[in-house]
């Protein structure tokens, strides 16, 4: 083993050494103490490499997973890919998150410190204050990876290191505060995430010229309602209805009419999961309760809001008879009582509307009675729309509180945060599955072209040429799912269309027969006419980049169709609840034209999205779950290589060493190097670029072991590197004995 590489290595890690309370052989410096070289290698065996370019071997894929799992045995869960912060979830809680820590990491440069969430966050800032350029940090994995934590410890990193005034601090404070209440409403407990986001969210933070935040927006992305009336076993309904139950004060709960009991409530009980050993629904409640008031909510907005959220559970509660004449009538009256007092309608037009259909057609009302099933499935598109309606109502408003307000400054410069659901697979996925999974295509893509890209941008800019590398890309995937008349969507959105027959089943058929053929697309017909089976018949298999998803068909059409029946509008349109009637608009009722359906709006909305992100300077967090059983200490291999790959992270670690595993910008390396040349010591006069090729070339570096560009010299190797480090810090050392014993001069 080549000692020499290994003191380098040690010392790239040296932040992390210390981190961990071990005196690294990098304090020699600033305390003199030097550590053995036997210590030394069993540091640097227990810690690994902080930046993966520094891998010697670093296309072997086990040499990746190997550094990954000393990191994180020893607590180290970041780690670098160049710029990109690889962060491993830890399940539990670490002490790197302290005041202290944001000290270290405010203003500082990226690969001066340890990798750390705040070096991004931190670096981003720092962008947009020199270069004026908008950012935005793109925070990917799957679900229960990460994401949501990482994007709150950005934001706690900004709310804490940015500067403030009174009035920037109320701005700080309802910025943090809308992540509780956004978590209580759009967040639930499922089998992959006990807190898991069930909308995606995409959050601009704006700062004004002197780097303070003034103001914020949020984008919220398909909610996933169809939870707030059926839950899979093991999961819940969104937190907010066990908050309320558990948390709410006795003449609250008495004013809504609910009980103190979960259990009570059809639309809690699906899951069979009403605790959950990670949440505290009390405690949480008066966590929520605050934030609400923060973000600027009076009291009689909050209960108008809890209203809503009561009616749903007593609309679960709404039983219907009628088995043996076909048509359905309530047998629940005290629900309607309640719901008729609560959102301020008419129980009994209420009544005729959860039993009923109404449609216009030719310019004449038509009304039917409803039949059980259709009730039933009435009352619950009512639930979906209703708390669907009330969670956009609820991202609104915090907008409103969270409006930058100052209209002489018109341009404010902007950080983006992006955390939205990440890739999942259960037992039985469903179209919500198939849009989020979607959606995380979409980021994969993204995240691919922008990388690649900047890569071969900066080759180019620099005048260096740049080296192919193979990758897989998912642009085929994507446009399987949004292609114009031919991509799913396209299909099912045809389906949901069509008059007559449609079914889930004509879709999957269709399907078959305008995408059977699709490289990423099966289904349990083969080719020759026979079935395959190992599929169900009412599922379609997507081979998504992150792996095979079997999608049950079920549904599809509903969901996408998402429709509610105009007489039901219309009563929600009559209620006295002021939030209801911003959700309902008697405009929907005027405007016959069919609504887009779920998917396209879905579409749609991402592709805006990735415009808003196109615009901006990226930067990238992946995370990575360690385990599927949410434990500490549980580094599972087989799951995190899984994830290591379909990331992309191989990929995105070979373009990053095409060619080149380090490059700095010749002030910054003439700066830091300048000491090892005689000529370049202690100032050099003339050209940067110069400066350094005087240095490199007095240094012995070889004409094949680098490269220099426009404004920054790219290095091959990480071993050049390594023994010009080591020749620094001979010379520190050398140094600072020389001052110990009383040398005073330099020469
Ligand atoms: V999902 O796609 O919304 O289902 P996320 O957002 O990726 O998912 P989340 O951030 O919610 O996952 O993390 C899941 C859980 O892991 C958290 O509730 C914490 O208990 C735990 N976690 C995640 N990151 C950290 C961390 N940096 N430190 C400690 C963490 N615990
Ligand atoms: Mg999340």
């Amino acid at each position: 083993m080549d000692l020499n590489n290994i003191q380098h290595l040690i010392r790239i890690t040296q932040t992390s050494i210390i981190e961990n309370g071990f005196l690294g052989w990098c304090a020699v410096g600033s305390d003199g103490v030097r550590i053995t070289m036997e210590s030394a290698l069993t540091a640097r065996d227990r810690v690994g490499v902080q930046d993966f370019v520094l891998l010697e071997n670093f296309t072997s894929e086990a040499a990746f997973i190997e550094n990954l799992r000393k990191r994180f045995k020893e607590n180290l869960i970041y780690t670098y890919i160049g710029s990109v912060l690889v962060s491993v979830n830890p399940y539990k809680d670490l002490e790197i998150y302290t005041k202290n820590h944001m000290e270290r990491y405010r203003g500082v440069n990226f690969y001066e410190v340890s990798p750390h969430i705040y070096a991004v966050a931190d670096n981003s800032y720092r962008s947009m204050r020199t270069e004026r350029r908008d950012q935005c940090i793109l925070i990917s994995g799957e679900s229960g990876a990460g994401k949501t934590e990482a994007s709150k410890k950005i934001l706690q990193y900004y709310a804490i290191t940015c500067p403030a005034s009174d009035q920037v601090q109320t701005v700080k404070d309802r910025l943090l505060q809308s992540n509780p209440v956004l978590e209580a409403f759009g967040n639930a407990k499922t089998l992959r995430n006990d807190n898991s986001s069930r909308f995606g969210k995409y959050m601009d933070i704006q700062f004004d010229f002197k780097g303070a935040p003034v103001g914020g927006h949020i984008l919220n992305y398909l909610l996933e309602k169809s939870r707030v009336v059926h839950q899979n076993h093991g999961e819940r309904n969104f937190h907010i209805f066990y908050q309320l139950i558990e948390g709410g004060e006795e003449d609250l709960l008495r004013r809504l009419g609910l009980e103190k009991n979960p259990q009570q409530y059809q639309y809690l009980v699906k899951g069979n999961c009403p605790k959950v050993s990670s949440i505290n629904d009390r405690s949480d409640w008066k966590v929520v309760r605050k934030a609400l008031t923060v973000i600027g909510f009076n009291d009689d907005e909050v209960e108008e809001l809890l209203n809503i959220i009561a009616s749903v559970l007593h609309l679960g509660n709404i039983q219907f008879g009628g088995e043996d004449s076909g048509i359905a009538y309530i047998t629940t009256d005290t629900q309607i009582k309640y719901l008729s007092r609560l959102l301020g309608v008419d129980g009994l037009v209420l009544k005729e509307a959860l039993t009923h259909k109404k449609i216009i057609a030719k310019g004449e009302e038509l009304i039917s009675p409803l039949n059980l099933e259709q009730a039933a499935s009435a009352r619950d598109a009512l639930s979906k729309a209703v708390y669907g309606r009330t969670f956009t109502w609820l991202v609104n408003k915090i907008n409103d509180s969270l409006a930058f307000k100052d209209e002489s400054y018109k341009n404010p410069s902007v950080i983006g945060l992006l955390d939205i659901y990440g890739f999942e697979v259960f037992q039985h996925n469903s179209f919500e599955q198939f849009c989020i999974n979607y959606c995380n295509e979409k980021l994969q893509q993204l995240f691919i072209e922008l990388t690649l890209k900047s890569e071969q941008d900066e080759y180019e800019a620099e005048g260096i040429t740049w080296e192919p590398v193979q990758y897989f890309n998912n642009k085929i995937i994507c446009d399987l799912v949004e292609e114009k008349f031919k991509g799913i969507i396209s299909i099912l959105d045809e389906e949901c269309l069509r008059p007559g027959d449609a079914s889930d089943i004509t879709f999957l058929e269709k399907l078959e027969d305008t995408v059977g053929g699709h490289a990423h697309l099966t289904t349990h017909k083969l080719a020759d006419g026979k079935t395959r089976k190992v599929m169900g018949r009412e599922e379609f298999r997507l081979l998504h980049y992150a792996g095979e998803v079997n999608y049950n068909v079920n549904g599809f059409l509903d969901k996408n169709n998402d429709l509610l029946f105009r007489n039901l509008k219309e009563v929600m349109c009559m209620s006295e609840n002021t939030i209801l009637t911003q959700c309902f608009d008697r405009v929907e009722l005027k405007d016959n034209k069919r609504p887009e359906t779920a998917a396209t709006q879905f579409k749609n909305s991402l592709a805006k999205l990735m415009e808003i992100l196109m615009s901006k300077e990226p930067s990238y967090v992946r995370c990575i779950k360690p385990n599927d059983a949410k434990q500490a200490g549980r580094f599972d291999e087989v799951l995190i290589r899984h994830q290591v790959k379909y990331l992309g992270l191989m990929e995105n670690l070979r373009v990053r060493r095409a060619g080149f595993a380090y490059r700095r910008r010749y002030e910054i390396f003439l700066q830091r190097y300048k000491s090892l040349c005689p000529e370049t010591w202690p100032t050099w006069e003339g050209k940067q670029v110069d400066g350094v090729s005087t240095l490199v070339k007095h240094l012995g570096y070889k004409p094949e072991e680098y490269k220099l560009g426009r404004s920054k010299i790219f290095i091959r190797f990480p071993k050049t590197l390594f023994a010009t480090e080591d020749a620094l810090e001979t010379r520190k050392h050398s140094l600072a004995t020389k001052l110990q014993s009383g040398w005073k001069g330099y020469t």
